[in-house]
């Protein structure tokens, strides 16, 4: 938050976080009332580059170790996580998959293969060595960092040695392009190697990720009941942070959203966006999924992602049901004419959806043939995703018609 406070005093900075902040109130209303839990949108898939800054070989972390945390952001995200049994009953009901996937990306800005992870020796940051939102040093070559991969292409991930006592932090949609992602300690990503109690099992960069998709704490930043507010009606309102203990009990306040009704709700502590331990966070609000949508469809460098040139890269680190990596579709853009090629094995047919950029089913089909001549050229210019879903398993692609 004050590194937020400090951007926002550059006026370009706020008008065009103030922009972002329309486009997604926008998007809020003409939407909002389509989201339930499971749907409400077309599945998005969001290339990640992670950079890996490191002061020795101990903070060099495995790739197994970056493949463990894409996994948990897929989970998180999808609701597929394995503690959702542990959900207290009044959130369950509200819990979100908020439909949203992510993979390391396939290509570099030059458009040259790669696993999707950067490796820099580094001297450290400037506080002390170590690396500092208030500084940025760790996005920067010239301060010790590594420059961001196109942010309206990726989402860069920087994994480095914070200063002690900080897991990791992000920057809010509509902010500085070139400080666009988030930052993470290497001893709280992912769920192996380098990570040390209690943040083992990836949920820092599940809620870094969280604000880069324009989610606040649900506390409010504040230390009461009325002054800050995360702008989402269904997280109840708290007074402070979670303390860590996931008092599941705590009810710090009883003025709640009118959407509650009579109900004054325990406090969220186990919501991604609190400030509790990995092990007692586990879920998302419809409130926030709907929040998050808003900017990743109202936020014109959050929208850019869709059409990322930088796909994904074909490591083991796909959902085991995922049929991404057997389907292309050429050329594309296109004029409504594409060729879909299936390199895997048929158990059945395939159901394919056609979704609009609202997540309405624009189209369907059954597919049984390894090459075949897709005609779109029916429905209206725009981004469009393709699902197919056969055997146990579903493959998502984004399609452009102009
Ligand atoms: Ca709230
Ligand atoms: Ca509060
Ligand atoms: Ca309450
Ligand atoms: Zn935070």
């Amino acid at each position: 938050m004050p590194v937020y406070e400090q951007h926002r005093q550059d006026p370009a900075t706020q008008q065009r976080m103030n922009m972002a902040q329309a486009a997604a109130r926008n998007w809020h209303q003409n939407h909002a009332g389509n989201i339930t839990r499971s749907s409400g949108s077309a599945l998005i898939t969001i290339p990640v580059v992670v950079h890996v800054l490191y002061k020795d070989a101990s903070q060099n972390i495995s790739d197994q170790q970056i493949q463990s945390q894409i996994a948990v952001l897929n989970q998180d995200y999808r609701r597929l996580n394995a503690d959702t049994s542990n959900t207290v009953s009044i959130f369950d009901t509200i819990a979100a998959d908020a439909q949203i996937e992510f993979c390391l990306a396939g290509l570099d800005p030059q458009g040259n293969p790669t696993n999707g992870i950067t490796r820099t020796s580094t001297a450290g940051g400037q506080f002390l060595g170590y690396f500092s939102p208030f500084f940025e040093d760790a996005k920067y070559d010239s301060l010790g960092g590594k420059n961001a991969w196109p942010t309206d292409q990726y989402l860069n991930i920087w994994v480095c040695e914070l200063f002690p006592g900080l897991l990791g932090y992000a920057q809010f949609p509509g902010d500085a392009a070139a400080s666009d992602g988030v930052v993470v300690t290497y001893t709280a990503f992912g769920t192996m190697g380098t990570v040390t109690a209690p943040s083992t099992l990836g949920r820092t960069t599940t809620h870094e990720v969280g604000h880069w998709l324009g989610l606040y704490h649900i506390w409010g930043d504040d230390n009461d009941c009325t002054t800050g507010s995360d702008s989402v009606y269904d997280t109840p309102n708290a007074t402070s942070a979670s303390q860590s203990d996931c008092q599941v009990a705590r009810n710090s306040c009883s003025n709640e959203d009118p959407w509650w009704g009579s109900i004054d709700p325990t406090d969220n502590v186990q919501n991604y966006m609190d400030y509790s331990n990995d092990s007692c966070m586990n879920m998302f609000t419809l409130g926030q999924k709907a929040r998050m949508l808003s900017f990743l469809y109202g936020d014109p460098r959050r929208l850019a992602l869709f059409t990322s040139p930088a796909g994904c890269a074909a490591v083991g680190v796909q959902e085991p049901f995922s049929y991404d990596r057997y389907f292309s579709l050429y050329p594309n853009p296109s004029n409504g004419q594409i060729t879909v090629s299936y390199f895997g094995t048929w158990n059945s047919a395939m159901q394919v959806e056609v979704i609009d950029a609202t997540g309405r089913i624009a189209q369907t089909y059954q597919a049984n043939a390894y090459n075949y001549t897709l005609d779109l050229s029916g429905l209206a210019k725009g981004i469009y995703t393709l699902r197919f879903i056969g055997e146990g398993g579903a493959a998502a692609k984004r399609v452009v018609i102009q």
